[in-house]
């Protein structure tokens, strides 16, 4: 028991792994313990790229190695290690932006048939935001309807992908000194889908042999994915089922209910998640799980993102993050694990077996063997999820209760944190303003912004790293915004409450969250809602008063846990967007020091922002931290922050706000 308890923070998920192990379960822990992980592929020094290697190019251990023998260190090709570390890190960056924006393909072909109405589970939602998205792609609003003007936006979206000139139209929304520096580097992404093909076509033996070159397209594809793909995704989701607002929720595995039908739905995109919560509300559905004998009805919960996109919008609880995806299966508890597409462990039908649960495919992309495909219809998918919902109420009847454990453990969450709330929340409904947030920042109450971000890893001990840096990041001012499975773990220790502010906050902060009625730490949705964050610091940018650029903001990134490919193309378009961004776990390009020194450093010359690598969670805080009072020094606020926080006028002006 002792050394379960080192796999992760979270009690729910340390009691869930002890159970798999009495139940003769193998789940991720396990197989991370059995299988160490390749140190030459961990460190970017191994090329497979055609057939006269694999080569494996290691750097010397333990010791400085001479330049001659770093020059020798070249594959059968004579790719030197600096182009085969580049070669696949560019390639980390091509995967997760195809993995963005082939969610977003999706969603805005969705979206054209909610805008033509045939056939169509969706509709407009959000009509101010269509109109706003529709100015940003330069389309006519006056005297037409929303369903025209959603057609044509719709179209021209989908043009976004492969459109033969120009660069993207969300490109424009950057602060102009952003968007110069775009220019001057030739990082400005044209279609996402040519930029992905770029990476590709140019990482193939013997092509783009310079890795700083290798770098721009990595950066150019990057951008492709924040401010085209993951944005796109965001923007057409808010717009079609709604921008979210602050709502309350639950997490953890005590979600899981003993008494109702426990479908969870699991994956990222949040059309099928949508239809669930119609399906699981429907009167026939909910009288036939209490006709067999499901007296609480049926329980929606979810895993990774698509969690948190029905949390956002409807308050769904989420009843874990990606390495709890096969601790939900063994609980016993749960009648149908449905997932679509990424982060999904092919381990999960074999987990079932020593269950009742049923696994799910929906999506015409992704099947997995042993679970149960139920082709969704992408822009109607209430027919796939009420023949979801009504197996999972058959198969109701065959839980065997002995096997049932759901761990005591759900903590309460506020989410709903879009970058458009945190305007309304700080500057009033109708006065919608970050001004208020900027105020505080340069009187030195909220010394900054930090998103901590990305997955968790089943390298490290699990929630550990999010939770302690977050802590910390707090307790000293910094507010701190969040998505993806970084966000579960910290709203598992209660950080995404308003209470959370006295409890957890340094004094600055804490005064500026009560005052307003904000935990310090906000749910801002799904990894493509990282966007939201790019937004949110625009937003900022262009308030005025802390610089002209996103490069000049007191502000950080981090993905302390990461794991998936996605994760890198995220931190490759946070530093191409002028943010200071660090990782923990491991740094994939160690292999070679030279590549790794001019990520960490030399790249801010060209776009401000830079990497960093530390896997200590108090060192990370204080990489960041010293990086937020760089840039309050640079914008004259470090003297601001020394001035006394509680004086009685400074009260006054906040009480106003
Ligand atoms: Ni993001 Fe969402 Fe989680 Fe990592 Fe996977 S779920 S897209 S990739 S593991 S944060």
């Amino acid at each position: 028991m002792a050394e379960m308890e080192e796999r992760s923070v979270d009690g729910a998920t340390n009691e869930m792994i002890e159970k798999a192990t009495q139940d003769g379960v193998l789940t991720v822990f396990d197989r991370a313990e059995n299988m160490r992980p390749c140190p030459i592929g961990a460190e970017g020094s191994c090329c497979k790229l055609c057939s006269m290697g694999p080569c494996r190019l290691p750097a010397p251990r333990r010791r400085e190695e001479t330049p001659e023998e770093k020059d020798n260190r070249r594959g059968v090709c004579g790719a030197t290690i600096e182009t085969i570390a580049a070669r696949n890190f560019v390639r980390m960056v091509a995967a997760g932006t195809s993995a963005h924006s082939d969610h977003a393909r999706t969603v805005v072909e969705a979206f054209i048939q909610a805008a033509k109405g045939e056939g169509s589970d969706f509709g407009i939602l959000d009509e101010q935001k269509l109109l706003q998205v529709a100015l940003d792609f330069g389309i006519e609003i006056a005297g037409r309807t929303s369903r025209e003007i959603a057609l044509e936006l719709g179209e021209e979206a989908l043009k976004e992908f492969g459109k033969p000139d120009g660069t993207l139209k969300f490109l424009e929304r950057a602060p102009l000194r952003r968007q110069q520096v775009w220019e001057e580097q030739n990082s400005k992404p044209r279609a996402i889908d040519r930029e992905v093909v770029e990476c590709l076509h140019r990482t193939v033996m013997g092509v783009d042999l310079d890795y700083k070159h290798l770098f721009q397209q990595a950066s150019r594809t990057a951008l492709a994915d924040g401010w085209g793909g993951s944005m796109l995704a965001t923007e057409l989701q808010d717009i079609m089922l709604g921008t979210p607002v602050p709502t309350t929720g639950k997490v953890n595995l005590g979600v899981l209910r003993h008494d109702a039908v426990n479908i969870v739905v699991h994956g990222h995109e949040p059309l099928l998640p949508e239809m669930l919560v119609v399906a699981s509300q429907d009167k026939e559905l909910r009288a036939a799980a209490a006709a067999n004998g499901a007296t609480g009805g049926i329980n929606l919960s979810g895993i990774c993102c698509s969690a948190n996109e029905v949390l956002m919008r409807h308050g769904v609880p989420l009843a874990g993050n990606m390495l709890q995806q096969e601790l939900a299966v063994v609980s016993g508890a749960v009648e149908a694990m449905v997932v679509d597409v990424q982060c999904i462990m092919q381990s999960l039908p074999k987990v079932a077996d020593c269950y009742h649960t049923e696994v799910m495919t929906v999506s015409h992309k992704a099947k997995l063997p042993g679970a149960i495909h139920i082709e969704m219809d992408d822009a109607a998918p209430l027919a796939a999820a009420k023949e979801i919902v009504r197996r999972a109420i058959d198969n109701y009847p065959n839980r065997a209760q002995s096997k049932v454990n759901i761990p005591d453990h759900s903590v309460d969450l506020v989410a709903g944190f879009s970058h458009e709330t945190i305007g309304y929340l700080l500057g009033g409904l109708f006065r919608a303003s970050y001004k208020p947030l900027n105020e505080n920042i340069i009187n030195g109450r909220i010394r900054g912004v930090a998103g901590v971000v990305g997955c968790t890893n089943a390298r490290v001990k699990h929630e550990d790293i999010h939770t302690q840096l977050v802590r910390e990041l707090v307790k000293n001012d910094v507010l701190v915004i969040q998505t993806g499975c970084a966000a579960m773990a910290c709203a598992k220790i209660g950080l995404m409450t308003p209470e959370a502010a006295h409890l957890h906050a340094g004094p600055g902060l804490a005064e500026v969250c009560e005052t307003v009625g904000i935990p310090p730490v906000l749910h801002m949705g799904s990894c493509v809602d990282n966007s939201r964050i790019l937004m949110a610091a625009t937003a900022m940018v262009k308030e005025g008063g802390l610089g002209d650029d996103l490069s000049d903001l007191p502000v950080a990134g981090a993905a302390p846990e990461w794991m998936a490919e996605k994760a890198i193309a995220i931190g490759q378009y946070f530093v191409a967007s002028g943010v200071y961004t660090v990782f923990g776990v491991t740094w994939p390009t160690v292999g070679s020091p030279e590549v790794t020194d001019w990520l960490m450093d030399e790249i801010s010359e060209s776009y401000g922002g830079k990497w960093a690598f530390e896997p200590d969670p108090i060192k990370m805080a204080k990489l960041m931290i010293d990086h937020i009072d760089e840039k309050r020094k640079a914008l004259g606020l470090d003297e601001a922050r020394e001035r006394v926080l509680f004086d009685m006028e400074m009260r006054r002006d906040l009480d106003a706000v």
